[in-house]
C-alpha cells in the first residue's frame, strides 16, 4: 500500500489514505472527495486494507429463506418494480396465514437459521395481525431468527394502531420479533427522497424508528438505494446521518448498498450505473462506515460474478442462501431470476474469490467455518 501511495500525486488523496490506514475517521467533505477523485484501484486497495485488517479473508453468509406476504402496497414508490399499488390489487398476491405458515413449516428440520420477513404495505395486514403471525412462526421453528419489517412498514402499522414506535416495537419482540432489516432508507436527502419515494416514511422517522429499536435491544441493517437520480452528496448525506446514528446506539450489524434496478418501473427510463460504480461505492462505503462492523452485497440484486468481485472491495458478507423466496430483485431486473444457491454454491462462490466462507447466524456468530470444516458428501444431497 505504501509503494502504492508513493505513486499517487493528488496531495489529498494521500492525506485521506493516511487517515483510513491509522484508523482516523474521514470527513464528509473527505467521502466526497473519494467518490469524485479516486480511481477504482486505489478505492479497493484502501477498502480492502480496512477489511484485511477487520476480517481478514473471512466472508460470511447465512442460511436463510424470505417470505414476502403481499405485494400489494398503500405507497408508490417510483423505483419499485414489485408492488402493486392498491387499485391494482388484482394484479398482486396476497398469502394468506396458512400459506404463510405452510411456507415456514416447510423448514422443519433443514439447517435454516433466519426467516426474513417483508413485503408491500397492505392496509389489512396490522400490527396484531404480524405479532401473532410471528409467534406461530416460532412456535414452529422456536429457533429461527425473526428479522422482519423494514421501518416503512413499521412506522405504518404503528400509527394505524396508535401506538409510539417504542410500544410498536415491544410487542411485536415480545411476540418474538428479534431485530429488524435494513430496507427503506432509500436516499436520506428530503428533496431527492420526495421525487423518489415521497409518500411513506420520512427520513427522520426511519432513523428514529431504528433508534427505537435499538435502544430496545432490537438490533438492525441500514440500505442505500443509488445509481438513481442521487448525487455523490446525497450519498455521502445518506451515510453520515446512519454514521450519527451508530456512534450513538450501537445497534447497526451491517450496512447494504442497493443498487438501483430499472426494469418496469416508473424510473425505466434512467439508465443503470456501472459494475465499476458498484464497486466504487462499496469501496467508499466500506472507508466511510468506519463504525459499522460489516458491508454486505446483496448478490441476487448485483448477481454472483459482481458479488465475487466486491469481496475485494470492502465487502465481507453475501446474505444468504435465500432459497429462491424473494421476488424484489428479479421483477426488478436483476440477472438473478431464480435467486437460490445451495449452500455449496455459495461456499464454492466465496472460495472462488480467494476468501474464507464462513456461516454465520443474524447476529454474525460464527457457525462454520467452510475450510476448517469442508462440506461432506452426504451433507450435498
Ligand atoms: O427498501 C426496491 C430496494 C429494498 C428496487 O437487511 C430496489 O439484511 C433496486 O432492504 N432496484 C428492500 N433496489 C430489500 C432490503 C434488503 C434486502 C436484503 C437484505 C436486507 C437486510 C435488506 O429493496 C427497498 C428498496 O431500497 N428496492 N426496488 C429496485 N428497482
Ligand atoms: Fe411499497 Fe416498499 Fe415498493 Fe415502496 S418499495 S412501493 S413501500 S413495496
Amino acid at each position: 500500500m505504501e509503494l502504492i501511495l508513493k505513486s499517487i500525486t493528488d496531495k489529498q488523496l494521500i492525506h485521506i489514505a493516511e487517515k483510513t490506514l491509522s484508523a482516523q475517521r474521514i470527513s464528509p467533505e473527505e467521502g466526497e472527495y473519494l467518490y469524485l477523485h479516486a480511481e477504482l484501484g486505489f478505492l479497493g486497495l484502501l477498502a480492502d486494507a480496512i477489511r484485511v485488517q477487520r476480517h481478514g479473508k473471512v466472508t460470511y453468509f447465512n442460511r436463510n429463506f424470505h417470505i414476502e406476504p403481499t405485494n400489494i402496497c398503500v405507497f408508490d414508490c417510483k423505483f419499485c418494480s414489485y408492488s402493486r399499488l392498491l387499485k391494482h390489487r388484482n394484479e398482486g398476491w396476497e398469502l394468506s396465514e396458512e400459506q404463510i405458515l405452510d411456507i415456514v413449516r416447510s423448514y422443519v428440520g433443514k439447517p435454516v437459521t433466519e426467516v426474513h420477513i417483508v413485503g408491500g404495505v397492505h392496509p389489512k395486514m396490522g400490527l396484531m395481525y404480524f405479532a401473532n403471525l410471528i409467534k406461530k412462526v416460532k412456535e414452529i421453528l422456536p429457533d429461527i431468527h425473526v428479522k422482519a419489517f423494514t421501518a416503512v412498514e413499521l412506522e405504518y402499522m404503528c400509527r394505524k394502531a396508535g401506538v409510539s414506535y417504542a410500544e410498536g416495537l415491544q410487542i411485536l419482540k415480545d411476540h418474538g420479533q428479534d431485530s429488524l432489516p435494513g430496507g427503506g432508507a432509500e436516499i436520506f436527502d428530503e428533496e431527492i427522497r420526495a421525487q423518489i419515494a415521497g409518500d411513506k416514511c420520512t427520513s427522520v422517522q426511519w432513523l428514529e424508528m431504528h433508534k427505537t429499536a435499538h435502544q430496545l435491544g432490537m438490533p438492525s441493517n441500514a440500505t442505500m438505494l443509488y445509481g438513481h437520480v442521487e448525487s455523490y452528496a446525497h450519498r455521502i448525506d445518506h451515510m453520515e446521518r446512519l454514521r450519527i446514528l451508530q456512534d450513538e446506539t450501537g445497534g447497526f450489524n451491517t450496512f447494504i448498498p442497493l443498487k438501483f434496478r430499472n426494469k418496469d418501473n416508473q424510473m425505466s427510463h434512467i439508465p443503470e450505473v456501472s459494475v465499476i460504480e458498484d464497486l466504487r461505492n462499496y469501496a467508499v462505503a466500506r472507508i466511510y462506515m468506519d463504525n459499522f462492523p460489516h458491508i454486505k452485497a446483496y448478490w441476487p440484486m448485483i448477481g454472483r460474478s459482481v458479488a465475487q468481485l466486491s469481496l475485494s472491495f470492502g465487502v465481507n458478507d453475501i446474505d444468504g442462501t435465500i432459497d429462491d423466496s424473494t421476488k424484489i430483485y428479479s421483477m426488478a431486473g436483476s440477472e438473478e431470476q431464480n435467486p437460490s444457491l445451495s449452500t455449496a454454491q455459495l461456499v464454492e462462490l466465496i472460495q472462488g474469490a480467494g476468501k474464507i466462507p464462513v456461516e454465520r447466524d443474524t447476529l454474525y456468530s460464527t457457525i462454520r467455518n467452510y475450510n476448517e470444516q469442508p462440506l461432506q458428501e452426504e451433507e450435498l444431497v
